[in-house]
This record gives structure tokens, C-alpha cells and sequence, in this order.
């Protein structure tokens, strides 16, 4: 694919020259796995019938993941978001829990869809994810769970929450929708707390078109939550919880073995690609890509820059300017999910105990990386990042005379020739 290097601001698509990229490059393009394969288990399914309802494919897409995690239950779902909403349920979480609002609004949404209060927890400003210190603060009589988001694929402070949920007789769950394939002190994420949720959406890094799962070592919880994804049917006739259809179909999970048996493909490709982007941004000013422990098990997913004043320009300045050039990078996650309906009318002074959290959500965004992006894709937004900076006073300057942006920060605008 061409790359347009630009050498000077005035050459930058925000400025209405050629974007430095024809075809747009995003965050969460789908991991591929060998096509062929693919297409011989999609026959195999359509040749024997069972398209869903805890076929063969499902099952061994649960006991592969499963064993990757190290953990004695897998249960399938339909997306991530079911799996939040069956693992609450299925722990018999009530009245309030504590999260970090620095996370996917599913993570929200998940409680309050079943009337559960959401009570947003700030976070700890090194790792982004939730502050175990903060957490105690917030904990009332109608406290019944703690959810920790292993942010970005980089653990929580799996010691401290589960200390705090032991002493306060607590359920412990885990959003690890980003952690799959993750390690936190040699032990593999998906086997920490009560249950520990993945997502399978196409922008993971293992997909399943769309999908999900709970992990849990508690073989109660795991028959539960079995039953209340199909519908709480124990036998044909017989209903012993109210239940909802979260099943996982067949297609997606051969997707998601195909998926897997690539992993070390897609790992190597992040891992290339976080590595490149650590090297070509290391001398430029007021930009920090956030590190991943490479000691530990890590699926380098997203790549998170962090930007300081030093920089010249802020945050989304520099998201206009790259979507501009066709790098759709995204302010994973902006703003927090207190800042969102339905919690920005239910608690509107939130924000006051969020100050990290309001930092850190005005100062971060995540790059393209994955299978679908070249070692010389990398290196072209690094330079012009770089370039981008060495300009960063002037260019913000240019930036705020300009009109400002149609519609929301980040939106690519597609070139109409
Ligand atoms: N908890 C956390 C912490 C999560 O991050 C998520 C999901 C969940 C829970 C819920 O899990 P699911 O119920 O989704 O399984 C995306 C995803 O839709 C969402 O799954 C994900 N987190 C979140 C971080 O990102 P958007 O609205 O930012 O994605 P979207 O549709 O703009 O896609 C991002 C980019 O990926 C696009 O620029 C294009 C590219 N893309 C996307 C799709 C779907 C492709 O190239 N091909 C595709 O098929 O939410």
C-alpha cells in the first residue's frame, strides 16, 4: 500500500492535503485465521445439521479456552455483554457494585440492565485500572460485588480486590474482555476472582465474529450460569432458573478455534508492532506508549499512547490529525461511563471522585496494530506523529483557528474524489 510521507504541516490531510494513507487503517481490525480450515469446519457444521444449542464446536471452543486460562468451567456466550449479564446474575449480584468507569459502557451497562447500581470507582493512575484503595471507600451495606476491568489486556490488582472482597464478604468479578491469552504473576487471566469474563467481538484479539465467555473454577456458578444462558431449561420441560438465550453458535465458535490455533501469529504480529511503536516514538516529546510486562503472558492487543503537555498539542488534536491521514486511532475509552446517559443523569456530580479517571480519559488514544497493519504502516505513523510534534505548537495554533470539526472527534470522512 502507498504511503504518503509528509515533511512538514502544511502537507497534513487536516490542512486539506493527500491523506498519508489511502486505505484507512483501524483499531480492531479482525485476526484472520487459515481461511481453509475455516471453510472446511463451516461444511462440516452445515454438513452435520447442528448449527447451534451446545454443538460440537461450541464445546470444544469452551474446553480450549478453558485450558488456556487454566480454569475448570468455560461457558460460551453470544457476546461479552451476555456474559457480564449472566455472570452478575448467575452471582447473585444486588443493590450496588463497585467498577471503574474507565472501561467499555458494557461494563455499566451490564448492572444497570438489571437494575443493578453502578457505583464508578476512579482509578490508579500507572496501571488505569481500578484503585483497590479507592474501593473500600465506596463500599456501603448495599455493596454485593467488586467488578476489576484488566484494562487494555494489563492485570488488576488481582491482591489487593481480593483481599478487600474477602474481608467485606464480596463477590469478585472480572471484566477481561481485552486479557485473553494474558498472564498477572504467572498465572493465566480468566482463572482470578469468582469468574472472569471474555470477549470474543471481531475487534479482539481472538474473535469469534461476535461471542463471549465466563470462566469460573465454582462448578455451582458454572452449572448456573449454563442454565441461565439457555433459558434456565434443565431438561426439555423443566425451567429451574429464569434464564435468557446467550448461547454461542456453532459458526462462531469455529471461528474461534480457527482463531486460536493462529495465536502465536496474532501475538507476534502485536508484540512486533507495540514494540515498533515504543522504539519510533521514544524521542518524541510528551508521547509515552503505555508498556506492557513483557516477564508476563501478553496478547499486546492495544497499543495505548499517553499524551503530556510537552507534546504541543492535546489529545484530540492529534486524533483529528491522524484520522485525517486515514489512521483511525480511537480514545479508548472517552469519556468515562460517567460521563455517559443514563449515569451522567443518575450521578451528576460523579466526576468529582473521579479526578484520575478524567485525566487519564482527556489524554490517551490507541493505535492501529494487528495482522491487518505492516511493520512499514507502524513506522510511516510514527514519523508522522513525530513530525506531527515537532510542529506541535505551531500546528495547535493552526488547529484551534480552524473551524471546528463536523461531528465527533475521530469520525474518518472518507476522501469523495
Ligand atoms: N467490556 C469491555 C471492557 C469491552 O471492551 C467490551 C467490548 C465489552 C465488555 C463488551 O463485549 P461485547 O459485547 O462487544 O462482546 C468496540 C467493540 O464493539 C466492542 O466489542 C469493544 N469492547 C470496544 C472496545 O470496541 P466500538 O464501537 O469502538 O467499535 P467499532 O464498531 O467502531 O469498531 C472499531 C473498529 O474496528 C472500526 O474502526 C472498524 C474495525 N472493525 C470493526 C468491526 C466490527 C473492522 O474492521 N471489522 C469489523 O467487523 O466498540
Amino acid at each position: 500500500m502507498q504511503i504518503r510521507e509528509k515533511a512538514t504541516p502544511s502537507e497534513l490531510a487536516i490542512f486539506g492535503g493527500r491523506p498519508a494513507f489511502e486505505e484507512p487503517l483501524h483499531v480492531g481490525a479482525p485476526n484472520i485465521g487459515d481461511r481453509d480450515r475455516l471453510r472446511e469446519r463451516f461444511d462440516d457444521i452445515l454438513d452435520r445439521r447442528v448449527l447451534s444449542n451446545g454443538g460440537p464446536y461450541v464445546r470444544e471452543f469452551e474446553r480450549r479456552i478453558a485450558d488456556l486460562a487454566g480454569v475448570r468451567h468455560c461457558i460460551a456466550t453470544g457476546n461479552g455483554t451476555l456474559a457480564l449479564e449472566i455472570a452478575i446474575r448467575a452471582l447473585g449480584l444486588t443493590g450496588e457494585v463497585i467498577l471503574p468507569s474507565f472501561t467499555f459502557v458494557a461494563t455499566a451497562h451490564a448492572l444497570q440492565w438489571q437494575e443493578i447500581t453502578p457505583v464508578f470507582c476512579d482509578i490508579d493512575p500507572e496501571t488505569c485500572n481500578i484503585d483497590p484503595a479507592r474501593v473500600s471507600e465506596l463500599i456501603t451495606p448495599r455493596t454485593t460485588g467488586i467488578i476489576g476491568v484488566h484494562l487494555w489486556g494489563r492485570p488488576c490488582n488481582t491482591q489487593a480486590l481480593v483481599e478487600i472482597a474477602r474481608e467485606r464478604d464480596l463477590r469478585l468479578l472480572y471484566d477481561a474482555s481485552h486479557a485473553l491469552g494474558c498472564s498477572h504473576r504467572g498465572r493465566m487471566i480468566g482463572s482470578f476472582g469468582d469468574a472472569e469474563v471474555f470477549s470474543f467481538h471481531a475487534t479482539k484479539f481472538i474473535n469469534t465474529f461476535e461471542g463471549g465467555a465466563i470462566l469460573t473454577k465454582s462448578d455451582e456458578l458454572a452449572e448456573k450460569a449454563r442454565l441461565m444462558r439457555n433459558f434456565g431449561f434443565v431438561t426439555t420441560d423443566k425451567v429451574s432458573h429464569v434464564g435468557i438465550n446467550g448461547k454461542m453458535n456453532e459458526v462462531s465458535a469455529a471461528m474461534g478455534l480457527t482463531s486460536l490455533e493462529d495465536i502465536d501469529r496474532f501475538v507476534g504480529a502485536n508484540r512486533a508492532h507495540y514494540h515498533a511503536y515504543r522504539e519510533g516514538l521514544a524521542g518524541v516529546p510528551g508521547l509515552r506508549v503505555l508498556p506492557h510486562d513483557d516477564s508476563e503472558r501478553c496478547n499486546y492487543q492495544y497499543v495505548v499512547v499517553e499524551v503530556h503537555d510537552d507534546a504541543g498539542l492535546d489529545r484530540d488534536q492529534i486524533v483529528r490529525i491522524l484520522t485525517a491521514e486515514g489512521v483511525l486511532a480511537r480514545r479508548y475509552f472517552h469519556p468515562g461511563c460517567h460521563r455517559m446517559e443514563p449515569y451522567r443523569s443518575y450521578f451528576p456530580h460523579a466526576a468529582l471522585l473521579l479526578p484520575v479517571t478524567e485525566r487519564q480519559s482527556a489524554r490517551v488514544f490507541s493505535l492501529p496494530t494487528g495482522t491487518s497493519v505492516g511493520a512499514e504502516q507502524v513506522a510511516a505513523i510514527c514519523r508522522l506523529l513525530a513530525m506531527a510534534v515537532g510542529h506541535g505548537e505551531e500546528l495547535s495554533a493552526l488547529l484551534d483557528r480552524q473551524a471546528a470539526p463536523v461531528g465527533p472527534v475521530g469520525i474518518y470522512q472518507p476522501r469523495v474524489a
